[in-house]
């Protein structure tokens, strides 16, 4: 790798080698410190950091020349491998460097910028024209639009203003052979051929590397008014989606729902809610009056006998600590969590959960199970908690959970991606057919298989 190391290094600016070892280092593990790769001999003991597309474009020119595989790497917050080297001779292409903002225009609400802006400041600079992104993640602190981009990121507002796919108005794109592809455009509509901006939006780094992106932005609403209810029962938390879509309507913003193991580890402090099996928020936000909001969500906590509802910031951003503190709190715990983000029926969550918990009970007293996610979106996060890793826990995991998905025709992925994770499994939802046109794509796309081997496809 050093004969590439100086060609990078005649090719580049100074500032885009980072031969920083610390920042090496971590950029070869992912958050959840569950994928890395080995370290080989001529593993690089460097990473690119280009500033922008021209940048992306020599390296990615020499790098299909040479055969150097390279993998994108946005806020490295993926939850599947995506993000890192996997087999060890990958080269990291870091977007963190390219974090400009270009442009917002308030008339067409479309913001274009690098894609190695991170999202929480897009948001603080989006706040002031009174205007928002269209996702928002727990990893909104260090995660970057790039990255929401190539794993078509969801999220606890996709309820309320879709997915991130549906936003994108335009992209550009290095090809693995540096080509560069302008998509970018901020036309809300634009019927003109195959839309290729689709093919690049969740295609995880293995298709080209998104170096810039123009994004709708839906408006700031004024109030919003956050409650969370207590609940006995599994089917009462389907019925209360039901009814909070009768009695809320438009003015839905979130409905997260976690079960009682997932508030153990989320939090200590009691909210008067007493023992509850599953608990579920509902965020109603609007420029209607605070008052008019808060009548309309008194009148849907009035169906429920144990609910708290929170109108003032400090206990609206209290109340969403405990489900954001769900993976934080398992990530902390000391042991091997497996995660499982899968979309199914609202109805079956509960159902695919005590199924695995007791597929593993037998001979798996210890492994925890945990229940929590975006409930109307139909997406399951299934985490298990063993206090070391076991293949034979994910292998049983696997085997039962997919084969779930099978019967009830749900997704190994809600909106993770399959990076090197679930690469191996997408025939669970996805035909031969299909993923032999996937893999005819990809050949098109990168011939030599320099973008993020391994990842999607195996
Ligand atoms: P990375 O992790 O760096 O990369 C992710 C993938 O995209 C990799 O395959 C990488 O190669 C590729 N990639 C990155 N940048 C580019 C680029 N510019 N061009 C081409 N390919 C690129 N995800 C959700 O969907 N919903 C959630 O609610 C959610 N909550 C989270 C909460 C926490 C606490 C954490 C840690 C993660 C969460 N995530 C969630 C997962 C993760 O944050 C998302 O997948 C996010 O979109 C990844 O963005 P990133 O910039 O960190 O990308
Ligand atoms: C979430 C990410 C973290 C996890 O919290 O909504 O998408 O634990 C997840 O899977
Ligand atoms: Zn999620």
């Amino acid at each position: 790798m050093s004969r590439h190391f100086g060609a990078f290094q005649r090719l580049l600016p100074p500032s885009a080698v980072c031969t920083d070892v610390g920042r090496v280092n971590t950029s070869r593990v992912d958050w959840l410190g569950q994928f890395s790769s080995p370290v080989l001999p001529d593993s690089p003991k460097f990473l690119l950091q280009p500033s922008c597309s021209d940048e992306v474009a020599t390296i990615l020119k020499y790098c299909h020349e040479q055969r150097v595989p390279v993998v994108p790497q946005g806020g490295n917050t993926g939850m599947v491998g995506g993000s890192v080297p996997h087999r060890g001779d990958e080269v990291v292409l870091s977007l963190s460097r390219m974090n400009k903002i270009h442009s917002f225009d308030p008339t067409n609400a479309v913001i274009q910028c690098q894609s190695g802006c991170i999202l929480d400041n897009l948001n603080e600079y989006l706040r002031p024209y009174g205007y928002v992104m269209p996702l928002d993640l727990g990893s909104s602190g260090s995660c970057q639009i790039g990255g929401n981009v190539a794993t078509n990121a969801g999220g606890i507002r996709f309820l309320r203003y879709g997915s991130l796919r549906s936003n994108i108005l335009g992209l550009k794109v290095v090809l693995a052979n540096g080509d560069t592809i302008d998509l970018l455009n901020t036309l809300r509509k634009d019927n003109t051929g195959y839309d290729l901006k689709h093919l690049f939006i969740g295609s995880e780094g293995t298709l080209g590397v998104i170096t810039d992106v123009c994004v709708a932005t839906p408006m700031l609403l004024a109030n919003s008014v956050t409650a969370l209810l207590g609940l006995d029962y599994y089917e009462d938390a389907v019925a209360a989606l039901s009814a909070a879509r009768n009695k809320l309507g438009e003015s839905i913003a979130a409905i997260e729902y976690w079960d009682s193991a997932s508030m153990r580890i989320s939090s200590t402090t009691q909210l008067g809610l007493g023992d509850c099996r599953f608990y579920l928020l509902v965020e109603v936000a609007s420029n209607m009056n605070l008052e008019s909001l808060e009548d309309r969500m008194m009148d849907f906590l009035g169906m429920y006998s144990k609910g708290v509802l929170a109108t003032d910031e400090g206990k609206k951003k209290s109340l969403w600590k405990l489900r954001e503190n769900i993976p934080l709190a398992l990530k902390g715990m000391n042991g091997h969590t497996y995660k499982y983000d899968v979309s199914m029926s609202p109805h079956l969550f509960n159902q695919a959960t005590l199924m695995v918990q007791h597929h593993l009970a037998a001979e798996y007293p210890h492994a925890q199970v945990f229940q929590y996610g975006h409930l109307a979106d139909g997406n399951l996060h299934l985490n298990i908690w063993s206090p070391t890793f076991d293949q034979e826990i994910k292998n049983l995991a696997e085997s039962t959970l997919y084969e779930f998905l099978r019967l009830h025709r749900g997704s190994i992925s809600a909106e993770h991606g399959i990076g090197v994770l679930k690469a191996k499994h997408l025939n669970v939802s996805k035909s031969e057919k299909a993923i032999a046109t996937m893999r005819n794509l990809k050949f098109l796309f990168d011939p030599y298989n320099i973008l993020n081997p391994n990842k999607v496809l195996n």
